[in-house]
Parts: C-alpha cells; sequence; structure tokens
C-alpha cells in the first residue's frame, strides 16, 4: 500500500501572502501546491458547473462556500497529482470546512503542519487593494468585498487555534518583503523535515 499524501495547510488573512509564500515553496522543494481559492475560482468559470452562481456569491460576499463543494475539488486535484506533499493553501477557514475534512480526507492523508502568516489587516488590505487596482479581475479585490472577508476571517483564527493546542501551527509574521518571510518559511520546513 503506498504511503498516504501529506498536506501542509497554509492559512492567514486575506492578502497575508498565502499564494506569494506557497510559489515559492513549490520552485524550492517541489511540493504541490492547491489553493482552494484557485479551485473555486476555476470552478465558478467552468461552462455548465451547477455551482458558478453560488461560488460566485459566496466570494463576493467572502463568506465561505459549503465544504463538500471545497472538498471534493481538493481531493479531485490531489488524485490528479503525483506529488507526495500538497500546500493546501486557504482552507480550513471555518469550523464547517474543518468538520468536512476531518471526516471526508483527514483519514487519508497525513498532516505535517499548518504554516499560519500573521499579518495585520491594514497590510493586507493594502496588498489587496493594489492587486485590484492592478487588474486582478479577482471580484473581491474591493474594500466592500474585503471588509466581510476580514469578518469571515474571525472563523479561521478558531481553527488555527484548533491546531495550535495539537501543537501543529508554525506562525510567521508575513508583515514583511515576500523574501524576508521565506526566510522563516524556510527554517521551519527544514527544521520539520530533521
Ligand atoms: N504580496 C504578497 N506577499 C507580499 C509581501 N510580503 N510584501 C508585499 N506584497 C506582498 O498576496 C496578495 C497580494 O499581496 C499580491 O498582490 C502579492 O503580490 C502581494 P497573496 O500571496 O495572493 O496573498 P493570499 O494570502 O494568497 O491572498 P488571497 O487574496 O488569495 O487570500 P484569501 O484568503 O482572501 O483568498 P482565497 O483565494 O483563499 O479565497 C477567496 C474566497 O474564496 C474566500 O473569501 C471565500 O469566499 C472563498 N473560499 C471558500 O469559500 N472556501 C475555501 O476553502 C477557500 C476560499
Ligand atoms: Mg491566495
Amino acid at each position: 500500500m503506498s504511503a498516504k499524501p501529506k498536506v501542509i495547510f497554509v492559512l492567514g488573512g486575506p492578502g497575508a501572502g498565502k499564494g506569494t509564500q506557497c510559489a515559492k515553496l513549490v520552485d524550492t522543494y517541489g511540493f504541490k501546491h492547491l489553493s482552494a481559492g484557485d479551485l473555486l475560482r476555476e470552478e465558478r468559470g467552468k461552462a455548465g458547473s451547477e455551482f458558478s452562481e453560488l461560488i460566485e456569491y459566496h466570494m463576493t460576499n467572502g463568506t465561505i462556500v459549503p465544504v463538500a463543494i471545497t472538498c471534493k475539488l481538493i481531493e479531485k486535484a490531489m488524485q490528479k497529482s503525483a506529488a507526495d506533499t500538497f500546500l493546501i493553501d486557504g482552507f480550513p477557514r471555518n469550523k464547517d470546512n474543518l468538520d468536512g475534512w476531518l471526516q471526508e480526507m483527514a483519514d487519508k492523508t497525513q498532516l505535517l503542519f499548518v504554516l499560519f502568516f500573521d499579518c495585520p489587516n491594514d497590510t493586507c488590505i493594502k496588498r489587496c487593494l493594489k492587486r485590484g487596482a492592478a487588474g486582478s479581475g479577482r471580484t473581491d479585490d474591493n474594500l466592500e468585498s474585503l471588509r466581510k472577508r476580514f469578518v469571515t476571517y474571525q472563523d479561521t483564527l478558531s481553527i488555527i487555534e484548533y491546531y495550535k493546542k495539537q501543537n501543529l501551527v508554525i506562525t510567521i509574521d508575513s508583515n514583511r518583503s515576500a523574501d524576508e518571510v521565506f526566510e522563516d518559511v524556510k527554517i521551519a520546513v527544514e527544521n520539520v523535515k530533521k
């Protein structure tokens, strides 16, 4: 029987730098990056998807898509990849997500640790607004959606607490340049690999 796929959850506020740091981790360690948000945006864009409208509604309102949809997309993406370690970015974000993962995926995977990018809200907001102004095309890179995203983000803090109690959380200050942040990320990953 082959070993279970390994998982690293990557959490942090909207714009904390999850995607940016995951890209660097992919380049350095060859992990497979699965952004739950990207998977949902891809599903939303598929012609004929029965979930397009629901996903669009939740994204614009900064609320969370029901876990059955997100978890299935993650599972399918994992099955399509030959990688042995997956960065799951932006998931689980709330209790519904966590319950769904524990029920469907926890036994099929090995959770290595949780990377938590800690960043003040005002920095996160500036980054997302800058990205929106530069033409990201994201329907949630505007102040109204961002305010809602930060309200919803409060629920993610309780998920981080849940994993902290299991000593699985590595907290990284991401209010610095992306390269400085990554120096600490590398140290964290190397320590776990020892
Ligand atoms: N940037 C990054 N790092 C920087 C640094 N150190 N210094 C200066 N600039 C930096 O970065 C954001 C921007 O900041 C970029 O322009 C970057 O260049 C710059 P990024 O790396 O993209 O940050 P990230 O944390 O990934 O921000 P993102 O906006 O993707 O975070 P969200 O968590 O809000 O977005 P996500 O795509 O995960 O989710 C979007 C929505 O999808 C949610 O609100 C929700 O409605 C839905 N969703 C679900 O329902 N369920 C899920 O499981 C996941 C998402
Ligand atoms: Mg992202």
